[in-house]
Order: structure tokens, then sequence, then C-alpha cells
């Protein structure tokens, strides 16, 4: 990999960017046990295992000092009433932070520390969510008919964790209510 400067374009409204070393693509089934409503969850995986949300990287060492940048891309829909959304991961580093900024779409990033403290923070383009070290996060789109579309960067070594999130899920979950999107309790985490 060559350690000359480069840039590249994230060209609006079509968002590819112009340079993409990985494509990642995760399913329904790849979020299996994070969504509460398990029948509609089932049901809806029985029929077609839809495609929920992308990440397109750029590629760097993944080294102290070097950062990876890249796109998300979350899709528009529900699971019952709750919004697609990304797994979503501590870093195995936890000491690593993150920058979001929101190109397109509506959406919260939802956070919480090892210790339960939490943050839900709404996304909305032209918006940076600066993630602090130790804060999980996953990203939601409460877009109608739109994908949430962010840029991030985050430091390269900083790998993912997962396993931790998975066990019980996210301390809050965000839904459709009569009014609009709600932020809820997960009823799973005691
Ligand atoms: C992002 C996320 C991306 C997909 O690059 O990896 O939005 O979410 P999951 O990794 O939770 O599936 C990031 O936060 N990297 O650290
Ligand atoms: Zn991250």
């Amino acid at each position: 990999m060559s350690d000359l400067p480069f840039s590249f374009t994230i060209p609006i409204p079509h968002v590819i960017p112009s340079r993409v070393d990985n494509h990642i693509k995760r399913t329904l089934s790849a979020l299996k046990g994070q969504f509460l409503d398990e029948a509609t969850y089932n049901k809806m995986l029985n029929q077609e295992d839809s495609l929920i949300y992308e990440v397109y990287e750029i590629k760097r060492p993944e080294v102290e000092g070097e950062l990876l940048m890249g796109i998300s891309i979350v899709h528009p829909g529900k699971v019952g009433n709750e919004f697609f959304m990304t797994k979503g991961h501590f870093h195995s580093v936890l000491d690593t932070s993150e920058i979001y900024y929101t190109l397109k779409g509506e959406g919260y990033m939802v956070m919480e520390t090892p210790e339960g403290e939490t943050s839900v923070e709404p996304l909305s383009p032209g918006k940076v969510l600066y993630v602090p070290p130790r804060w999980a996060h996953r990203s939601v789109c409460t877009s109608r008919q739109e994908d949430l579309v962010t840029f991030f960067a985050y430091p390269a070594n900083a790998g993912h964790d997962y396993g931790t999130i998975e066990k019980t899920g996210f301390r809050k979950l965000v839904v459709e209510g009569e009014n609009g999107p709600e932020i809820i309790d997960n009823p799973r985490v005691k």
C-alpha cells in the first residue's frame, strides 16, 4: 500500500466514493437476536434475507497512526416497529474514538459505555458526530424512503468487538411511535 498522500471524492447525491477497496453488505440474517420483535424478524427472514446496510471502505494498514475511512449506508425499513440499523460494536481497542459526518437521510446514533451510560444523538445531513473513546455505537435509519448515509473515520488499529453487544443488545432502541421515532429502553437489558 502506498504511503503517498491521496484524495478521493464522495459525489452528492450518489455518495459512492470514487475509491473503494472493500464493499461490505449486511443482510437481515447478520442481525439475528438484535431486533426486539423476534417473530416478525423470523417471518421476514423466511421471506427474504434483505439487504439492511452497506459499507464502502478505503483500506489502510491497520496500525496505530493510520485512519480508516468509509461510507456507511443504512437502508430504510423496519422489523416490526423497530427501524433498520447496523449491528453496532465497541472498538476492540476501547480507548479509540470515531467521527461520523451525515451526508444524507435521517436517523440516530445509539451509544453506550461498558458502565451502562447511554446517549442517542440525532443524525441529519451536515451533522458531525463525535463518538468518544469507550462508547459502543450503532447507526439507525429513520427515513421513510431515503438511505441514512454517513462518512466515518477512526483509528486503523481500533478493531471491532461485536460480541459484547450481541449478548443483550444496546440499552436503547429506536422504534416507530405515534408521532414519529421514539427512543425506548431495551427490556432485554436488566
Ligand atoms: C463503521 C461501522 C459501519 C457498520 O465503519 O463499521 O457503520 O457498522 P457495524 O460495523 O456495526 O456493522 C465503524 O463504526 N467502524 O468502526
Ligand atoms: Zn466504530
